[in-house]
């Protein structure tokens, strides 16, 4: 839930998924892409990483970006830990570190073997929010690992997404908030789509507060809006 701090405006985006399915790695070529200060917006902190040798995430990563446009405007950006039995501390690290969720990326480990894995995760994510995805949280995905071969195709995907009730068909008024997908690859030197992604889901957090007072704002126009945030 956004948080206003003397004047400054506080918006909690976190990346969901399975184990290793490259969280952590988004985060950090996210940092890295970010931080020499040429794009819209900047880290304002070094990230904080809570992890096991081995590399997997033991609690959650955090970093704190700035929009650099709108300066008041910060996004507190999470990972959480992926390992199957680490379900309460994503569920605390989803609902209370900070402030609620503002806006969500499902991160998805593209290979194939992995479908079944990656459909459990965001049924979880749709139980822990109580439904409220697209309608009051935005969801962003990110088919991750594409450099890959033998990998999911966006279109299954969907399809899943559709089951679940998180995709809307022309004409509902939620249909412009479909979650938009993004192949990507989280290696920094072959990274793709990780700062557009990142972009996005941050101007859905900004419009989801801004012009629908926390929900799925009604109009099309405040969806394409750029006013506020960027
Ligand atoms: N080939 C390839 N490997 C990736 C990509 N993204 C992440 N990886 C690798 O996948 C492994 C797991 O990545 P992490 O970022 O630790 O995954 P995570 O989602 O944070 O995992 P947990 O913290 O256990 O939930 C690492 O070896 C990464 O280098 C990608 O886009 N392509
Ligand atoms: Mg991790």
């Amino acid at each position: 839930m956004v948080q206003i701090i003397d004047g400054n405006i506080f918006l909690k985006i976190v990346y969901y998924g399975m184990a290793g399915c490259g969280k952590t790695t988004i985060l950090e070529t996210l940092y890295k892409l970010t931080k020499d200060g040429n794009r819209e917006i900047i880290p304002v902190s070094d990230l904080q990483k809570i992890d096991r040798t081995s590399g997997a995430t033991l609690y959650f990563d955090r970093g704190i970006f700035q929009s650099t446009k709108t300066k008041k405007v910060y996004y507190r950006v999470y990972t959480v830990a992926g390992q199957r039995n680490l379900h309460s501390l994503r569920f605390k690290v989803f609902n209370k570190l900070d402030a609620e969720t503002d806006s969500v990326i499902f991160v998805i480990d593209s290979q194939t073997k992995f479908f079944e894995d990656n459909i459990e995760f965001l049924l979880e994510l749709k139980n822990l929010t109580n439904n409220r995805l697209i309608q009051e949280i935005p969801l962003i995905l990110m088919l991750n690992k594409q450099d890959l071969r033998e990998i999911i195709d966006d279109k299954d995907f969907i399809q899943i997404l559709k089951q679940e009730r998180l995709w809307y068909d022309p004409g509902h008024e939620l249909y412009i908030w479909n979650p938009l997908i993004y192949k990507t690859c989280a290696l920094f030197n072959k990274e793709k789509n990780i700062y557009r992604s990142f972009y996005e889901t941050a101007r859905r957090a900004g419009l989801y507060h801004l012009y629908g007072d926390g929900r799925a704002p009604k109009s099309e126009k405040s969806s394409k809006s750029s006013i506020l945030i960027h």
